[in-house]
C-alpha cells in the first residue's frame, strides 16, 4: 500500500525534522505537512505539500482528511509546559480537544497508524525521581503534564475500544539544531548552544544542578520512526513508552561546551517559574520496555551531541 502521511504541527521543533526524515523515506509528495501557519523554515512549503490546519477546527481538519485520505497521521501540535502554565485553559483545550478530533477522524477514515507524542511531564513530584519506571505514581502538576497523561489514557482507550493503532513516546527534552523549541522547560538546552556561539555566554533559567532527561533529535526521530515501523504485535504499551535519553544538568552541558569554546561563560537566573516545573520532573528514566519490545537503543552521548550541535550551528548562526 502506498502511504500518505499527514503531519500536524509540522513547523515545530519535532515536526520540522520529522517531515524531512519522513520525506527521505517515503518521498516528498507522500508527506502532507500541516500547521496553523505557513512554515518559515526553508524546508517548508516550497519543498512539499503543505496545508493550513487548526486541530481545534473540526471542519477544517475533516476537509484535510477528505482531501488527502491519510494512511498515517502524526499529531504534534501542542502547547508545551512553560507556555501551558501561562495559558492553562488553552493548553488543555488544544492538547486534549485536538487529540480527540484527530483520534475520531482517524477511526472514521480508517487511518492505519497514528503517532502522538507524550512527555516526561506525565510524571510528578511523587513519581520516583531516578530511573523512573514505566508504571509508577503519576501526579503531574502542570497543565501540559496532565493533558499528556490524560491523552495517553485516550490513546490506549481508542486502541482497546476501536482497534486504532496509536503509538506514542514519552519524549525527554529534545536537543537539535535544525529548529528551535518553543515554550518548554527544557528549551535552555538548545538556547545554550545559540548563545555560546553568538555571545560566548548564557544566562540559564534553570539552576546549575537541575538534572533532566534529554535526547538528541537524531535519536528522537530514529526512535519515532522505529516505533512506527515495528510490527503491531511488538507494541505492548498503547499508552506511551518511556524514552530515557541522558540525564543532563546545565552545569554538565556547559562543561562539555567549554571543551570546544573555552571562553564560554554560564550564569544562572535567580528565580524562574520553570525551575519548579523542572523540579517536579524525573532526573532519569528507565526505558527498558522500549528496549525490550522494539529494540530501542540510544546512539548519541553528551560529547557527541555537543560536537554535532556546535559543528552544525556554526554553519548557520
Ligand atoms: C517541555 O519542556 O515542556 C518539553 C517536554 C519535556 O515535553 N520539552
Amino acid at each position: 500500500m502506498s502511504e500518505k502521511i499527514l503531519v500536524i504541527g509540522a513547523n515545530g521543533q519535532i515536526g520540522t525534522e520529522l517531515v524531512a526524515a519522513l520525506r527521505g523515506v517515503y518521498g516528498t509528495d507522500a508527506i502532507i505537512a500541516s500547521d496553523i501557519k505557513e512554515p518559515t523554515y526553508p524546508s517548508g512549503k516550497s519543498i512539499g505539500p503543505f496545508e493550513i490546519v487548526n486541530v481545534l477546527d473540526d471542519e477544517n481538519l475533516r476537509n484535510v482528511f477528505t482531501k488527502h485520505q491519510p494512511t498515517q497521521v502524526y499529531l504534534l501540535a501542542a502547547i508545551l509546559s512553560a507556555i501551558g502554565e501561562q495559558k492553562p485553559k488553552l493548553a488543555w483545550d488544544l492538547n486534549m480537544t485536538g487529540l480527540l478530533h484527530v483520534l475520531d477522524l482517524a477511526v472514521e477514515f480508517k487511518v492505519t497508524k497514528v503517532f502522538w507524542p507524550s512527555s516526561i511531564a506525565v510524571f510528578g513530584p511523587h513519581s520516583p525521581q531516578f530511573n523512573t519506571p514505566q508504571y509508577c505514581v503519576m501526579d503531574p502538576n502542570t497543565v501540559y503534564g496532565f493533558s499528556k497523561l490524560a491523552g495517553e489514557r485516550w490513546c490506549e482507550y481508542y486502541f482497546t475500544k476501536y482497534g486504532l493503532d496509536v503509538r506514542s513516546l514519552r519524549y525527554p527534552g529534545l536537543i537539535g539544531w535544525r529548529a528551535n523549541p518553543g515554550g518548554g522547560t527544557t528549551d535552555y538546552a538548545v538556547q545554550i548552544f545559540h548563545e555560546a556561539l553568538k555571545n560566548g555566554k548564557f544566562e540559564c533559567f534553570l539552576s546549575a544542578n537541575s538534572a533532566l532527561p534529554m535526547m538528541y533529535m537524531d535519536d528522537a526521530i530514529r526512535a519515532t520512526l522505529s516505533l512506527m515501523d515495528a510490527p503491531a504485535d511488538k507494541i505492548k504499551i498503547r499508552s506511551s513508552y518511556n524514552l530515557a535519553g541522558l540525564s543532563i544538568t546545565p552545569a554538565t552541558l556547559a562543561t562539555e561546551i567549554k571543551k570546544h569554546l573555552p571562553a564560554f561563560y554560564i550564569s544562572y537566573t535567580e528565580q524562574d517559574p520553570r525551575q519548579a516545573i523542572a523540579d517536579s520532573w524525573p532526573k532519569s528514566i528507565d526505558d527498558s520496555a522500549a528496549q525490550n519490545d522494539w529494540a530501542w537503543k540510544l546512539q548519541y552521548d553528551l560529547p557527541k551531541i555537543v560536537e554535532d550541535m556546535l559543528t552544525n550551528l556554526k554553519g548557520i548562526i
